[in-house]
């Protein structure tokens, strides 16, 4: 089945906040934001933005009825910075003005008066200070200290990858709007309406029930807004408050790129330490989280780093810490893989290292080290499926891993000015919110009297398919055409209590509700249908709309079947409740079984340096993954497809820039770079692995928002084993992305 929004995206009817017809007097919103990255306000001048003509009114931490305070783990983040600042663009006020272009222009000339501190940006310096958001958590299997004494080769190093901006399409925005009853109506562009409708309660001092948050579909979220779509509604709802209007605030894009947080930075040291016949003996690690100037998700992020730190491996003497620093940059926040791909990086690259070291292939250490059935992750659980050695097995089979070295080496023998490089990137990603109570979901489903299917679920579309995904679920169990079903929008008043559509599980576990509801309504037709054809329930089936008795077509259709349910008044609502079975970890011992099942693959990276420009290009990726057995080959392809080249990206050109004041430097899309058509891999080969896939997944289709992403990480090192074809004597630069500057850099540098 095709997405069921393409059409809608090419012809652009697809409805995004921007296109909602505004109501008369709609007011627009802009932000006052922070002009240094850390001080103390002493005062505010707003003269000159209150005189500006069409300014309605400018609204500060006293109008706040409620809280001025929107932190979702920890409660450190105020709505309204007062009175000190932390991050350069921190909103201080909000100017409401008849126009957008009126709004910004008066927040402008805002003017402070402002004692400026010392601004930290990285890490490191601020471990030094002990400046953390949370303290630092570390998971361990076996004894480290000991494991030393048994290992050969014993590797050491730093390392540090970059954070990187989500880029979504549609900016920021939400559209509030005033309903009766001082009730309050948000459009928002949120991957969690539930935290939304929950934060925009605290600061009116409202309860929930008086919120209603409406999501239609993200142009995009990749993360970005799982948490962080929260302050501009909740700056909307506070000026619907007090101003009985329409509110809306859409993020110009330099603004949004300005002030919203990130991928964390990570800065590490690594240790690790092989046998005579390499297996990985020990691995140590600290990690250094950039987390921004405010908590937001990093505990979390923090979590599936330490969750990710072996990859695809056994490691039977493993000890990992994070540290969660404080830094004056935008609070970081998720991002595709949050935290998983820092630590898969860390991990292959420590490989590469070791291999480099000892003068080996590193796929010969990766192969030697895969997770097998039995063997246990650093957290105590075992994966259930020796799908690492099944990838690796299938990839060599499909791809021919000698083969593919043959041609690389015949073509840098033959080659002077451009030079090629492999690497094998294993992934395995664990499946499940990290923290279990967020493992559930709900769905409601109407039969309507003429046979068609009204959906609701807590599953936000942002362009990752998952409305087409829940056709396809509802219209599979009750068997129908999928064109009985419409997916409704996502809204709290129709479905409660929602988790974020992040995790990769927004399928899974909204799919697994909605399946529910979609066996329960189908039990009540099938009662229906045996009592009107005078036989049992149990020998009637529904099938592709027909109803069969003992296996023979009776003249019953679907319509007739639901009409006749009506008559006979049977219910044709039903809720649907799904709660993630068999998971759960003890956090005093950081042990426990968290995820519901792994995904598995592995690429193969191919690239091609020029090696009088330092310039490159992604040959192709190979890949072998995963899918379980894939409920949607058009929409799960896509999803490795664009993982691929958003990871791609994150290794090699998209690179932030701050200066030591804060600033960043790389604000705008002309010095942040982010993969066109050009620096996308000019193949991208994906094969299924051969699996009876994965009860836990719905339809047996696993998650594939997520994993893909860290097939990216290869081109860091394909792109680098390029230059060792180049000159034998090039050491791996272990700090990413490895830009075109600094291949052409290190191509050249004196040794
Ligand atoms: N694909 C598109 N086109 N746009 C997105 O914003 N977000 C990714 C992934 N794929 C995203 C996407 C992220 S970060 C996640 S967690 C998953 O989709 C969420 O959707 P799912 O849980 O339904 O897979
Ligand atoms: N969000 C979250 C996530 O709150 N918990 C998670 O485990 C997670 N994993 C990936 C992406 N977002
Ligand atoms: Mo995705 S980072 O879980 O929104």
């Amino acid at each position: 089945m095709k997405n069921t929004d393409s059409k809608g995206h090419v012809t652009g009817q697809s409805i995004y906040i921007d296109d909602i017809p505004e109501h008369a007097g709609t007011l627009h919103g802009a932000m006052v934001l922070s002009p240094i990255a850390h001080g103390t306000i002493k005062s505010i001048d707003y003269k000159a933005a209150q005189n500006t003509s069409g300014v309605i009114k400018i609204i500060t931490p006293d109008d706040i009825p409620g809280e001025n305070q929107i932190g979702s783990i920890v409660l450190d983040e105020q709505l309204f910075a007062s009175p000190e600042v932390h991050f350069i663009g921190q909103p201080i006020a909000l100017v409401l003005a008849i126009s957008e272009e009126i709004a910004w222009l008066a927040a402008g000339k805002v003017s402070f008066d402002i004692e400026e501190h010392k601004a930290i940006t990285s890490p490191r310096e601020a471990a030094k200070n002990h400046s953390f958001l949370v303290p630092p958590r570390s998971f361990q299997q076996g004894d480290t200290v000991k494991a030393w004494n048994n290992c050969t080769h014993i590797i050491e190093g730093k390392a540090t990858s970059a954070g990187q901006e989500h880029l979504y399409l549609e900016t920021q925005g939400s559209y509030a709007l005033p309903l009766e009853n001082g009730n309050i109506k948000i459009h928002s562009s949120t991957q969690g309406p539930t935290a939304v409708q929950k934060i925009v309660a605290r600061v009116l001092d409202y309860p929930m029930h008086k919120i209603e948050v409406d999501v239609n579909r993200l142009g995009g979220g990749f993360g970005g807004k799982e948490d962080q779509a929260t302050p501009w509604a909740v700056m909307a709802s506070l000026g619907v408050y007090l101003t009985g209007k329409a509110v809306k605030i859409t993020l110009p894009r330099h603004i949004d790129l300005m002030i919203t947080g990130k991928r964390h930075p990570y800065d590490y040291d690594f240790k690790i330490g092989l046998s005579d016949d390499l297996k990985i003996i020990a691995f140590e690690a600290d990690y250094f989280q950039n987390g921004g100037a405010a908590t937001d998700l990093s505990p979390a992020i923090m979590e599936r780093t330490l969750f990710h730190i072996t990859n695809a491996y056994y490691i039977p003497n493993v000890k990992g810490t994070v540290y969660s620093c404080r830094t004056n940059l935008p609070p970081n926040t998720a991002f595709r893989g949050f935290g998983a791909p820092q630590a898969i990086f860390l991990m292959e690259t420590a490989i590469a290292k070791a291999a480099e070291k000892i003068g080996v292939n590193a796929d010969v250490i990766q192969q030697k080290n895969l997770i097998n059935i039995g063997n246990t992750f650093p957290y105590g659980q075992a994966p259930d499926q020796d799908n690492a050695t099944a990838v690796w097995k299938q990839f060599d089979r499909q791809f021919n891993l000698e083969k593919i070295k043959k041609e690389i080496n015949l073509f840098n023998k033959n080659n002077r000015l451009k030079k090629k490089g492999f690497s094998l990137t294993p992934i395995c990603f664990g499946i499940s919110f990290t923290n279990q109570t967020m493992n559930q979901a709900r769905a409601l489903v109407h039969i309507y009297q003429d046979g068609s299917i009204g959906v609701s679920t807590g599953a936000v579309e942002m362009g990752q398919g998952v409305n087409t995904k829940m056709m396809q679920v509802a219209a599979t169990v009750l068997s129908v055409d999928v064109s009985r079903v419409k997916i409704e929008s996502t809204n709290t008043t129709r479905v409660a209590n929602t988790s974020p559509t992040a995790a990769s599980s927004g399928a899974d576990l909204n799919g697994k509700a909605l399946e529910i509801a979609c066996n329960n309504l189908k039990q009540r037709l099938i009662n229906v249908a045996a009592e009107t054809l005078k036989t049992t329930p149990s020998k009637i089936e529904i099938v592709n709309e027909k109803i069969l008795h003992n296996g023979i077509e009776t003249k019953m259709l679907w319509e007739e079947l639901v009409t006749t349910a009506h008559l006979a008044r049977v219910g044709l609502t039903e809720n649907g409740h799904y709660a993630t079975p068999d998971i759960h970890f003890d956090k005093s011992k950081e042990k426990g079984h968290p995820f519901a099942y792994y995904v598995f693959g592995m690429a193969g990276t191919t690239a091609t340096i020029d090696t009088l420009r330092g310039t490159y290009e992604i040959d192709k990726v190979d890949i072998v993954h995963d899918f379980g057995k894939t409920m949607n080959r058009i929409i799960d392809y896509g999803q490795i497809e664009g993982a691929v080249v958003q990871g791609i990206g994150w290794m090699t050109i998209e690179d932030l820039v701050f200066d030591e004041t804060g600033r960043m430097l790389s604000n705008s899309l002309s010095t942040y770079k982010v993969p066109d058509i050009y620096s996308a891999p000019n193949e991208i080969n994906i094969e299924e692995l051969e699996t009876d896939g994965n009860n836990h997944a719905i339809l047996k289709s696993k998650a594939v928002g997520e994993p893909p992403f860290n097939y990216g990480i290869g081109a860091f090192l394909a792109i680098q084993n390029a230059m060792k074809a180049f000159r034998n004597d090039y050491s791996i630069n272990t700090n990413a992305p490895i830009s075109h500057e600094k291949v052409l850099m290190g191509l050249y540098k004196k040794s």
